[in-house]
């Protein structure tokens, strides 16, 4: 493990309240007392820097204290800012080494005039998701933990905070370490078995120990794999596709959805020709809606680009707002671009409302039940609410995905996970005909060095600076 001090500024760019400069090393604690002194020495009638320091420094600064005072520059002498600084000794920080928190004053030239006196005093400057790779190589938290704090980081919602924060909390690595437990048990028996052939059937029993397979690590493994699908939309966002012929105001709905004036609105048919995204978040879960040109037959060159577009974002899509108009009959257009996404989770949208009275309204046809249908009015706002539940009952169901258990594998993990599914698969196969245990042991290792590069156990180098290089510097 490399022992050189790292520091860095730990707080977003810009002017704010305070600004917070992290150190952490062996070196912390001395670069901190050759920078700051205390405002108010209890111990000391001097009132001189050097001889309060003494002091309050005796015995070294106390572990999980505040200390108020000033930050100055040891070579001229001046004081750059009042801070709090915070102290934390080894093992019980972040990082499990020495870790030093300057809290000054948010100006961003008093912050980085500290950070450069930190570094000229011998710590160096830390790399992104240095601090966090740390807490990892020093055994505080696992992968999957140190994962899950960029989640946090860049947490889209509240929804998608809470799942991160579980994972900090170590749920995925409890539910792998249970299978990979498993595994090992197994495998354990298994090479018993090949020491011992002349009591292999009293060690392992293949029988009994394809249903623990089946219960313990397949079943477990496929869970896991379908909520990193799932989770996929909380991290990532739902996208929902805004589609219908033209003019029916799918452009307008975008627009009331979000909130502001986002895309070109006339009355002209043909206004929207390229398809144009915008994030925001219903009930807590982040939505990417994405607002496409009108589908219909033409032979427009630009508008035939659009369709194109539309066709291919909505194949991307995990939810359809079909689009149609309360005022007028439905058209073969519209029974087309119904018939032809019908394999993607669709709600009809009946807009324009305004325009008609309750019992003119259109007709929806028989063959369109499958889906919900919800009356709004973009242009006068109505029917917004219905529409933002139904776009969470439609993509999530009556149990909001995620909360129970509250375990979302990334893709890293889950690719991982396929690999440990993909072994197990092929032990219980290998199980039922009755082959060698040698084989059996191959696919079992495999298995579980696939559940080890999950928690970090068993991952490489080159995978370890990647996954640490999507962080932020100073955390
Ligand atoms: N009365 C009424 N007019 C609406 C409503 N929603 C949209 N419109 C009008 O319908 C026309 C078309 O609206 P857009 O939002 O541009 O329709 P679009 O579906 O995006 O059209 P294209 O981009 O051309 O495919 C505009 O004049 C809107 O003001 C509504 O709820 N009520
Ligand atoms: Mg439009």
């Amino acid at each position: 493990m490399e022992n050189s001090t790292i520091a860095a500024i730990a707080t977003p760019g810009g002017r704010g309240g305070i600004g917070i400069i992290k150190i952490s090393g062996s070196k912390a604690l001395s670069i901190a007392a050759a920078i700051f002194s205390p405002a108010v020495s209890h111990a000391s009638t001097h009132s001189d820097r050097s001889g309060a320091a003494k002091n309050v420094f005796a015995d070294g600064f106390q572990s999980h204290r505040l200390f108020y005072g000033n930050i100055f520059d040891p070579g001229s002498r001046r004081v750059l800012d009042e801070v709090l600084l915070s102290v934390m000794k080894g093992p019980q920080s972040y990082t499990r080494e020495d870790v030093v928190e300057i809290n000054a004053h948010g100006g961003q030239i008093a912050v980085h005039a500290i950070l450069e006196l930190v570094l000229r005093q011998g710590a160096r400057m830390a790399e992104p998701g240095e601090f966090t790779k740390r807490a990892f190589l020093n055994g505080r938290i696992d992968l999957t933990q140190a994962e899950a704090v960029i989640d946090i980081i860049n947490a889209r919602t509240d929804r998608s905070l809470l799942v991160a924060a579980a994972q900090v909390n170590g749920t995925l690595s409890k539910a792998v370490e249970e299978i990979r437990h498993c595994l090992v048990e197994l495998l354990t028996r298994t090479e018993a078995g090949i020491d011992f052939p002349d009591e292999v059937d009293e060690i392992i029993d293949p029988a009994a120990a394809t249903v623990e397979i089946e219960a313990a690590v397949i079943q477990p493994l496929q869970r896991l794999i379908q909520q990193h699908a799932d989770g996929n939309v909380l991290r990532d966002g739902l996208k929902v596709a805004v589609v219908g012929r033209p003019n029916v105001g799918k452009s307008s709905l975008l627009n009331c959805l979000v909130k502001k004036k986002r895309v070109i609105v006339t009355d002209l048919p043909g206004t929207t020709r390229d398809t144009i995204e915008e994030a925001f978040n219903v009930n807590g879960f982040p939505i990417v809606l994405t607002d496409t040109a009108g589908l219909h037959d033409t032979r427009d060159p630009i508008e035939t680009i659009g369709i194109e577009k539309t066709i291919e974002n909505v194949n991307g899509a995990d939810l359809i707002l079909l689009v149609i108009e309360a005022n007028r009959a439905l058209t073969n257009d519209d029974h087309k671009i119904f018939k032809q996404f019908r394999s993607k989770p669709t709600i009809v949208v009946i807009n324009k409302i305004d325009l008609v009275n309750h019992d003119k309204l259109v007709e929806m046809p028989a063959d369109w039940s499958s889906s919900k249908s919800v009356r709004v009015s973009a242009l006068y706002d109505r029917g917004m609410e219905a529409l933002k539940d139904q776009i969470v009952a439609t993509a999530f169901g009556e149990n909001p995905i995620g909360l129970d258990s509250g375990i979302i594998p990334n893709l890293r993990q889950k690719l991982l996970l396929d690999d440990s599914l993909k072994a197990a698969l092929a032990i219980r196969r290998e199980l039922n005909n009755g082959n060698p245990m040698e084989l059996i042991a191959i696919q079992l290792q495999d298995a579980i060095d696939a559940l080890g590069q999950i928690l970090g156990t068993t991952v490489k180098v080159d995978v370890l600076d990647q996954i640490f290089s999507r962080f932020c510097i100073g955390k």
